[in-house]
C-alpha cells in the first residue's frame, strides 16, 4: 500500500517510522511519504491560505496550491469543470457516509484507483468499517487542512475527476489541524493489512469488528488474586464453553451500559438463545430485526 500525506507540518509524521508502522515499512508492506504543501507554492511567502470569502474569522486553505500538489501526486492533468456555482448547494448532496454500508464491504476493495482523504471535523465519523474498507486500497492520499479548513471546491473538483474522495471526522471535539486525525486513521487502517500484526485472531475478536459489534469483555492475567482482588472463578474453571458465555454476557452488559446505540444496531438473527436471554434480562425486546428497549 502506498500512502502519501500532504501537510504544512510533514515532520509531524516522523513518528510513523517508529513502532509497528516503521516495521511494516521496512518489511515493504507500506510505503509512507509525507510531503510539505509549501513545496507547491510559488510566492516568496509560501502562502497556503487566505481570508474566507463572505467574511468570518481565521484563514482558509487556497485551492490553487492544493490542486498543483494533488494533480502531481495523483498524476492528473489540470481541468476546468463545466457548471460551476452551487452544484453542491442542496442539502441532499452532503455525503452522509452511508453509501458503503453494504454487507460485503468488509472484503470488497474500496476502489481500484487512489483514495483521497481529507480530515474534517464537520464530516461523517470515521469508523472501523471505513478502516477495513480503506485497508483494501492500494494508494491512499491524505490532505491535512490547518486553520479554519480548506476551500470546499477541492474535494468537489477531485470527485468530479472520478477520484474516490472521502472526508472524515475522528470525533466530536476540535483539533488544530488534520495531522493527529490522519495518524489515528492511518493506525486503524494499516494494522489491518495482512502481515502487519503477528496475531490475526486478535483482530477478529476486537470491539467494533464483525457483524455484531460489541464492546470487549474485561481481560485478566495472572496472579489469580492481586491486592485482594480475585479474577472471576469461571475464568479459572478450564470450561471453555462457560468462559465464552461469561465473556459474551459481560460484553453484552458492558455495551448495554456504555453504548446502547451498538445494541440497537445488532442483527437479532445473529444472536443465539443465550444472547437473547441476556438481552431480555437487560430490558431489550429481541423479536424484531434489531433489539428495542422495552
Ligand atoms: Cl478530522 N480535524 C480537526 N481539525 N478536528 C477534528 C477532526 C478532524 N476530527 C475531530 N476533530
Amino acid at each position: 500500500m502506498k500512502i502519501d500525506i500532504v501537510s504544512v507540518f510533514p515532520e509531524y509524521f516522523e513518528v510513523l517510522n517508529l513502532s509497528l508502522l516503521g516495521k511494516a515499512q521496512s518489511k515493504g508492506l507500506v510505503e509512507v511519504t509525507a510531503h510539505n504543501l509549501r513545496d507547491w507554492t510559488h510566492d516568496v511567502h509560501h502562502s497556503v491560505d487566505d481570508t474566507p470569502v463572505g467574511g468570518g474569522a481565521g484563514m482558509v486553505m487556497k485551492p490553487e496550491v492544493w490542486s498543483e500538489c494533488l494533480d502531481e501526486l495523483l498524476q492528473l492533468e489540470p481541468a476546468v469543470i463545466e457548471n460551476t456555482e452551487n452544484i453542491e448547494d442542496s442539502a441532499d448532496s452532503f455525503d452522509t457516509g452511508d453509501s458503503c454500508d453494504t454487507a460485503d464491504s468488509d472484503t470488497a476493495p474500496s476502489s481500484a484507483g487512489p483514495v483521497l482523504i481529507f480530515p474534517n471535523p464537520s464530516a461523517p465519523l470515521f469508523t472501523q468499517q471505513d478502516a477495513t474498507e480503506l485497508s483494501h486500497a492500494d494508494h491512499l492520499l491524505f490532505g491535512c487542512g490547518r486553520y479554519e479548513g480548506y476551500d470546499a471546491r477541492i474535494p468537489q473538483y477531485y470527485r468530479a475527476q472520478g477520484i474516490d474522495v472521502r472526508e472524515y471526522s475522528i470525533g466530536d471535539y476540535v483539533l488544530n489541524g488534520g495531522e493527529v486525525a490522519v495518524s489515528v486513521m492511518l493506525e486503524a487502517i494499516t494494522r489491518l493489512l495482512p502481515g502487519f500484526m503477528g496475531n490475526a485472531a486478535s483482530i477478529v475478536e476486537e470491539s467494533y469488528t464483525g457483524d455484531n459489534a460489541l464492546l470487549e469483555h474485561r481481560q485478566y492475567t495472572k496472579p489469580a488474586e492481586w491486592r485482594g482482588i480475585k479474577v472471576p472463578d469461571v475464568l479459572l474453571s478450564g470450561n471453555h464453553a462457560k468462559v465464552d458465555r461469561f465473556r459474551r454476557d459481560e460484553a453484552l452488559e458492558k455495551t448495554n451500559e456504555l453504548r446502547p446505540d451498538l445494541i440497537e444496531a445488532l442483527d437479532c438473527a445473529k444472536l443465539d438463545k443465550a444472547d437473547r436471554k441476556t438481552l431480555m434480562a437487560l430490558g431489550w425486546e429481541v423479536s424484531a430485526a434489531h433489539p428495542r428497549k422495552r
